[in-house]
């Protein structure tokens, strides 16, 4: 669930899909897409229909919306394409649902994300299709055409950085404010609660039904993003996305509690020692209040836990009343800080990540860092004080937002 930044720039877990301005340039919740806008959803697909090879790639460290909205589309185009996962050769027996001519030809479907060690997020485990997934070292050289889930930038692909700006054809599917549009086509709507909801649009022009293996990664996804419908990107058309998945069966409390409700022990100590930390700045953020604290490698060392066990501990340090911000350093396994910010409304945390080398969204941001955690904050109190507006004011797009979150 989160949606952090790695390597470089980028959100942090939990961050970032919330709060879009009301502008954006996807079909919007009014469903009257601008012409340009279907022109290149058309090419889209246009261009999955005549690859024969297709590479399916989704920010690393993924969370519920990168990793959900990819699976649920390699599962869409295994299906649309009668292709297996990655390798299997085409015509394997499981061709195009019908033998009359309307779907391509099978196609070799990769998905990958670019983490080394390649490893799939714990809490994301109980999602299908993880024979669909390869490491990142099986995505060609050169992808003939490859598709970027819920990635705000090229170098959010970790890896799979350089082999994405090789590929013939780019398609990025992805809804974070700060996205550079560093493809080729770019389905990129900032409007959207989730990049499920960009991923379900993708699904439905390639014609294909939705399957419960399809609605559970997309269900993923939009819960994530929305924090189980609790942030202010919770639209209608959510919770009507949200009807339309659960109409395959899917079982929304197996989804919450596998994503939310559930941990190994020793979370509960890195969670005292985090909160243990927490300092309370009423005057920062422009005066709104600053709740911050750190995770370190040694709090996860003492119970042998990877960094994903962090992701969560920023929605608690949010509950402050006092503050408007929120943010959590995490320190990952090299030393380097990823840290998550998030804000109730009066503060733009995205502005403040983005010129710190991150990106998120107004409400939910991240970005990483080198330093000690002092000099970390000393950089982001900085840009939080120069921050919009003064106490009172909000965030200019941002109509009451409660939440913040990935
Ligand atoms: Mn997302």
């Amino acid at each position: 669930m989160t949606d952090d930044h790695p390597p470089a720039p980028g959100q942090s877990s939990g961050a970032d899909a919330r709060a879009a301005g009301p502008d954006a340039g996807g079909p919007g919740p009014a469903g009257l897409p601008s012409p340009d806008v279907e022109a290149e959803w058309s090419r889209a697909v246009k261009i999955l229909d005549g690859a024969t090879e297709i590479c399916l790639a989704c920010h690393v460290r993924p969370d519920g919306d990168a990793l959900g909205s990819m699976l649920a589309v390699a599962h869409a185009l295994r299906a649309r394409h009668g292709a297996g996962p990655a390798g299997p050769a085409p015509g394997d027996g499981t061709g195009p649902r019908d033998g009359t001519a309307g779907p391509p030809p099978a196609v070799r479907i990769v998905a990958s994300f670019g983490d080394l060690p390649f490893e799939i997020p714990r809490i994301l485990r109980f999602l299908p299709g993880a024979d669909l997934l390869s490491p990142p070292d099986a995505v060609p050289e050169r992808p003939q055409v490859m598709v970027t889930f819920d990635a705000a930038s090229a170098d959010r692909l970790g890896v799979l950085e350089t082999r994405a700006c090789r590929a013939d054809e780019l398609i990025v599917l992805d809804h974070h404010a700060s996205n550079t549009r560093f493809g080729t086509v770019n389905l990129v709507d900032p409007a959207a609660a989730a990049t499920a909801v960009l991923a379900f649009d993708l699904i439905r022009r390639l014609d294909v039904e939705i399957s419960r293996d399809i609605a559970l990664g997309l269900y993923a996804g939009l819960v994530t993003d929305t924090g189980s419908f609790k942030y202010s990107t919770t639209s209608p058309r959510v919770h009507e996305l949200a009807a339309r998945l659960l109409q395959t069966g899917i079982e929304p409390g197996v989804v919450a509690h596998e994503l939310w409700d559930r941990s190994p022990f020793g979370f509960l100590g890195v969670l005292s020692a985090a909160l243990g930390r927490a300092q309370l700045e009423p005057a920062g953020a422009a005066g709104h209040g600053l709740v911050w604290t750190t995770v370190t490698r040694g709090d996860r060392a003492a119970y042998g836990l990877p960094l994903e066990v962090a992701e969560s501990i920023i929605d608690v340090v949010r509950r402050a009343d006092e503050a408007d911000v929120a943010v959590v350093l995490k320190e990952d396994d090299d030393g380097c800080w990823q840290v998550s910010a998030r804000s109730k409304g009066r503060a733009d945390v995205g502005r403040a990540c983005v010129a710190l080398g991150g990106g998120g969204h107004a409400l939910a941001a991240g970005f990483t860092a080198r330093g000690t955690a002092a000099e970390v904050m000393t950089a982001l109190r900085e840009k939080l004080a120069t921050g919009p507006g003064a106490p009172g004011q909000g965030v200019a797009g941002v109509t009451s937002a409660p939440d913040a979150g990935r």
